[in-house]
């Protein structure tokens, strides 16, 4: 997901959640994202909490440059 923000030039902040320590099953991160999981996206008043939703809503919002070759058997 990082990736793909830089890749778009989409600034965004980083929140750390340490999964050893189990930052994600606790009441921060529960507010974000229930399924306990990272990474969840906060974006456009949206929380995206699955990769390739998050992936997917980025290529629709910021189109170039792209994520994938265009043609099908590039991709
Ligand atoms: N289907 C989710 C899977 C996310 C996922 O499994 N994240 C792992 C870290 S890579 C996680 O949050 N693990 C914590 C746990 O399972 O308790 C996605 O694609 O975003």
């Amino acid at each position: 997901m990082r990736v793909a923000l830089n890749l778009k030039g989409i600034g965004f902040d980083r929140v750390p959640v340490d999964l050893v320590a189990g930052d994600h099953r606790r009441p921060a991160h529960l507010a974000v994202n229930p399924q306990r999981l990272v990474p969840p996206l906060q974006i456009d008043g949206l929380v995206l909490t699955q990769s390739m939703a998050i992936l997917d809503y980025l290529e629709d919002i910021r189109p170039q440059p792209a994520l994938l070759p265009v043609g099908p058997a590039d991709r």
